[in-house]
């Protein structure tokens, strides 16, 4: 992501990462398996949506994906470079949801030559190398969203904002029951070689204190973009909704997920 305490290094950032954005974006964004689209993208880019199912049993949060839930889980549509244009063949990531009465769960799966990361430390800025990411605004009535960042040494930073970029102080909100692990699949030490990682999270209802009914009811909609930030081997900025800017704290383009009364597996 970018830095959500400060709009002036995030500008900078964010002017550094997209500067090819910023030229795509001055001529066509490809629209899903369209043709190109011009005038105004954003209104031109559909939000996804995405169904929830509820999970029978409890997800082993190992950060392995063999729990027989994530099997029979849809995935969500293919990620996409923030700008709406295909990801790199390279990047494949895969991503899932599921419920129960107590957690909110996400997987990600990444597939990744050359998985990175330095950082180790709860609430570090993850997102200045490899991570995924979650956002979730429950309601969009309500301005504050939470955002979860995993990178492959299995560090976390958990975020409650109250507003768009306007976090609570990192080391002062930490979700108490939140869980979270990776798998990587080859080693972080910034060397190619690597096949790619894995990660499950698991967020506890009850910090979703937007949600208008926990455990969500089926036919609840809540509004989540899910991203993943690459630096090696390539650079990219990926997006389950694209952002279509060169920002991820875009709460009017995350998608929607919707809860369900489908049980699996
Ligand atoms: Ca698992
Ligand atoms: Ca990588």
């Amino acid at each position: 992501m970018w830095n959500p305490m400060s709009a002036r290094s995030a500008g900078v950032f964010a002017a550094r990462a997209f500067v090819p954005l910023a030229v795509l974006l001055a001529g066509p964004i490809l629209a899903d398996g369209g043709g190109p689209v011009s005038s105004s993208p954003e209104a031109r880019v559909e939000r996804p949506s995405y169904d929830v199912a509820r999970t029978r049993a409890p997800i082993q949060v190992d950060g392995r994906l063999d729990d027989p839930a994530w099997q029979a889980a849809e995935p969500f549509a293919f990620f996409k470079n923030a700008d709406g244009s295909p990801p790199p063949a390279a990047l494949a990531t895969t991503a899932k949801a599921l419920y129960d009465d107590t957690f909110i769960y996400f997987a990600f799966d990444s597939a990744d030559t050359n998985a990175w990361s330095t950082r180790d430390r709860r609430d570090d800025h993850l997102w200045e190398e490899e991570v995924v990411e979650v956002f979730i605004q429950a309601d969009p009535t309500h301005p504050s969203y939470i955002e979860l960042e995993v990178n492959p040494l299995g560090a976390m930073i958990d975020i409650f904002l109250i507003d768009v970029r306007k976090p609570i102080p990192y080391a002062s909100w930490n979700s108490a029951g939140l869980r979270w692990a990776v798998h990587v699949d080859g080693t972080v030490d910034g060397r190619p070689g690597d096949r790619g990682w894995s990660c499950e999270m698991a967020l506890p209802l009850e910090d979703v204190v937007t949600a208008p009914h926990i455990p969500p009811r089926p036919g609840d909609r809540w509004r989540a973009n899910l991203y993943r930030v690459e630096r090696r081997p390539e650079r990219a900025n990926l997006a389950w909704s694209p952002t279509l800017v060169g920002d991820f704290h875009r709460p009017d383009r995350f998608g929607d997920l919707v809860f369900r009364d489908r049980l699996v597996p």
